[in-house]
């Protein structure tokens, strides 16, 4: 009934529109008639009582004027006469308007003063009547009083009513008509496409393996046959893939670290020491505490370390790393090397120091102020200098160094980390061919245009492709770097293995979508409990809460999630004092103005915000600038009814990946950025565009009402998803495509 009514909305209203301003011209016509009407008729009844009055008034026969006005009284409808003497008093009147002015001299003196005949329209007791007076004369024209009409005009009023009443039915009949019109059209033409479209939804989702049942000829009998046979055709193609999947998937069960473990030694030979890993960050870092003199340790908010640090677990091996932490130099040994987790040592950390010039020109200019903007396209301008990029070929170098210290002398194999060392596959295989090596790209590869602005690219291109195999996470960043290398430089592309061959070296370049190492477990109570004390300590409880957790980066979108939560409580001001935004940051990179402006911006923000909606008792933005250990994160993962992961360009994003992961209950939902790598395998999210603010308010609405039927359902894909493709695939597939390369 609401789809009809919607459907002949538009036509009702313009229907009622005309009849009801026709209705309005006609009763104005109307009435104008029935009063032209009336004044007429009262004119010749004025001026034929006035002859009988002249001979009443002249001899005063007061029994002959009362005669006169009773004939009135019997009249149908109602009317009446009233007699006036010479001097404007009342002489007799009909019995029905006793009372009829009483009072009003002035009006009958100005009267007989002017001669001339007057009407008027006037109230008398409850009812409108129209009156007309005229002066009556002897035959020589001499006063001798007046004569009056009265007529009650409610008849008049009665018969515009009349009118009204016919058209509000013609309207009434009409829009029912239109109705009943509107409800055919849709029975007839919609409800087959709309039965159509359910039928081909749960057919689609497997729901259904019947026929629609949509008959009739014409065009909607042919669409719907043609629908039902591009169906059933899908319907075998995906029978077909499942049972391939299937099949595949017997074969490759889960991964886990002991089968990393076994592929390691299997394809790399030689002892546990064999993995070199290198990274800008340290896995581990170590603080001096000023006041108290003790050194305390923590892992970095890293998506990288958090990445490779269950792989090195796994494998042992040494990972060198810049040691960036005030208590590091405190706590290694006299070759800058301690066992990591400090509390369960699993692997060998080595320190590489770097002075603050260094550090400075190559980490945080070279690196974050050049490279990091030109790999992401957030429109913020990447910076080049020459001594910045001096300091970053110095410390490739360095790195190098300490790297070539500590290969073995058979079976050596490096994997190298990120942007902030392009130089380093180069260098090490001047020195030692015989390593393998890899490097692992954790941001997006731009297209060869903006690369191209890069003043080192072929220096860049170079020392990547000294290594044997470069990983991006997504095929996409693949085809932009063989595209760059392509056009940028003298080598060759085989399309076929996705390789650039240069002097004579190959290098492999492939997609390997990193993860996290796996999903979690029923809740524990611990795990209960702790929850359970976020939501106390942040007054969350009872409340629908939205989480994210970043390093403060530009790239992260943060600003553009305050402001959709912004524009979420404003248009669906339902959720006012029941929705909480929670945002852990962990500041990153302050030292660079992009970065420090950004932390600003978003205090200011969220500050504005809070004041815009803040109530005594409720606030919807809980910023919590500060960092928190791993596991201080996931009891806000699952007290979060969402998360919100707006990334502007994000090379994967595992902050979306851990959420996951830490929802056992399956209750949660998943807000995440198209232009992230996740996206392009967590299809169960609700994924966003994190530059429109409405459709991203609109999405945290949808979440936020998702039934939990549904809700259960994506988050078990996205679960079967992660849990399928953890951490250690991606190291055991690069490894499996690194030992292939060996061999041929
Ligand atoms: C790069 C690429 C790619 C967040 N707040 C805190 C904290 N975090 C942790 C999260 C997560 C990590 O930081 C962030 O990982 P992301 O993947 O989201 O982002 P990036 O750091 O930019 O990582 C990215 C990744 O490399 C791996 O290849 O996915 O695209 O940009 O693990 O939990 N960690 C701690 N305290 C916090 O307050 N300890």
């Amino acid at each position: 009934m609401r789809r009809t009514i919607t459907f002949a909305l538009p036509l009702i209203v313009i229907v009622s529109l005309v009849i009801i301003v026709f209705g309005l011209v006609q009763v104005r016509f109307e009435e104008e008639r029935l009063m032209e009407d009336l004044k007429r008729k009262a004119e010749t009844v004025t001026e034929s009582v006035s002859l009988a009055a002249a001979n009443v008034l002249q001899h005063k026969d007061l029994a002959g004027a009362r005669r006169l006005v009773t004939r009135f009284q019997n009249k149908k409808n109602i009317q009446g006469c009233a007699l006036y003497d010479k001097e404007g008093r009342l002489v007799a009147i009909t019995e029905r308007f006793k009372g009829w002015r009483d009072g009003d001299q002035q009006y009958y003196r100005g009267v007989l003063a002017s001669g001339q005949p007057k009407d008027k329209l006037g109230k008398f007791r409850k009812s409108y009547v129209y009156s007309r007076i005229i002066p009556v004369e002897d035959s020589r024209g001499r006063p001798l009083g007046m004569a009056e009409m009265i007529y009650d005009t409610s008849y008049v009023f009665a018969r515009l009513a009349d009118f009204w009443r016919n058209i509000i039915i013609t309207l009434v009949l009409l829009n029912l008509a239109l109705l009943a019109l509107a409800a055919l059209i849709l029975r007839w033409l919609f409800l087959p496409i709309e039965k159509l479209t359910l039928w081909f939804k749960h057919f689609q989702r497997g729901e259904t393996g019947k026929p629609h049942g949509i008959k009739g000829g014409g065009e909607i009998g042919a669409l719907a046959s043609e629908v039902e046979q591009a169906a059933l055709s899908l319907q075998v193609a995906r029978k077909t893939v499942a049972e391939e999947a299937a099949a595949k998937l017997e074969k490759e069960d889960i991964w886990i670290e002991s089968r990393l473990r076994d592929l390691v030694r299997a394809r790399l030979g030689s002892g546990d020491s064999s993995i070199i890993v290198a990274s800008n960050r340290e896995p581990f870092i170590h603080m001096l505490d000023e006041t108290t003199g003790q050194v305390r340790w923590a892992q970095p908010a890293s998506g990288l370390v958090a990445a490779i640090d269950p792989i090195m677990r796994a494998c042992g091996g040494t990972w060198v790393a810049h040691g960036s932490g005030s208590g590091d130099r405190q706590t290694v040994n006299a070759k800058d090397k301690l066992g990591v987790p400090p509390d369960d040592p699993r692997y060998i950390l080595k320190r590489v120091w770097l002075a603050p010039e260094e550090a400075d020109g190559f980490y945080l200019g070279f690196s974050n102020e050049g490279l990091w903007p030109l790999c992401h396209i957030t429109y913020t301008r990447p910076i080049f200098r020459e001594a910045d990029w001096r300091m970053y070929k110095a410390v490739n170098q360095k790195f190098a160094d300490s790297i070539l210290e500590e290969l073995p002398a058979e079976n050596a194999f490096v994997f190298i980390q990120d942007y902030h060392f392009t130089l380093l596959g180069r260098m090490i295989k001047e020195k030692r061919p015989d390593a393998t090596v890899a490097l692992f790209w954790h941001i997006p590869w731009p297209n060869h245009e903006v690369f191209s602005i890069c003043p080192y690219q072929v220096e860049i291109l170079d020392g990547m492709l000294g290594c044997d195999l470069i990983g991006f996470h997504v095929q996409y960043h693949c085809n932009n770097f063989l595209e760059t290398a392509n056009r940028l430089l003298e080598c060759r592309i085989d399309t076929e293995k996705n390789s650039v061959i240069r002097s004579s070296k190959e290098t492999l370049v492939r997609p390997f979508p990193i993860s996290i190492a796996g999903v979690s477990g029923p809740l524990t109570a611990r795990e209960s409990a702790e929850t359970e004390r976020v939501r106390q300590q942040y007054g969350l409880a009872g409340k629908i809460v939205a989480v994210g957790a970043d390093r403060i980066d530009y790239t992260k979108g943060i600003a553009e999630r305050i402001l959709a939560v912004d524009r979420f409580l404003e248009k669906y001001p339902e959720y006012l004092g029941k929705f909480v935004y929670v945002q852990l940051a962990v500041p990153s990179r302050a030292k660079i103005k992009r970065y420090s402006e950004l932390l600003d911006e978003i205090d200011q923000l969220v500050e504005k915000k809070n004041a815009k909606y803040a109530t005594d008792n409720w606030r919807p933005i809980i910023y919590l600038k500060k960092y928190f250990t791993p596991d201080d994160l996931k009891p806000f993962y699952r007290a979060g009814d969402l998360c919100l992961v707006s990334s502007l360009h994000d090379g994967m994003n595992l902050v979306a990946k851990e959420y996951v992961a830490a929802r056992s209950d399956l209750a949660g939902a998943l807000i995440l950025s198209k232009f992230t790598g996740a996206a392009r395998e967590l299809n169960d999210a609700v994924q966003i565009n994190p530059y429109s603010i409405e459709e991203f308010a609109d999405a945290i609405k949808y979440a936020c009402e998702l039934p939990p039927e549904e809700k259960r359902k994506r988050m078990e894909n996205l679960r079967r998803q992660i849990e399928r493709n953890n951490v250690y695939k991606w190291a055991g597939s690069i490894i499996n495509d690194l030992a292939g390369l060996k061999k041929e």
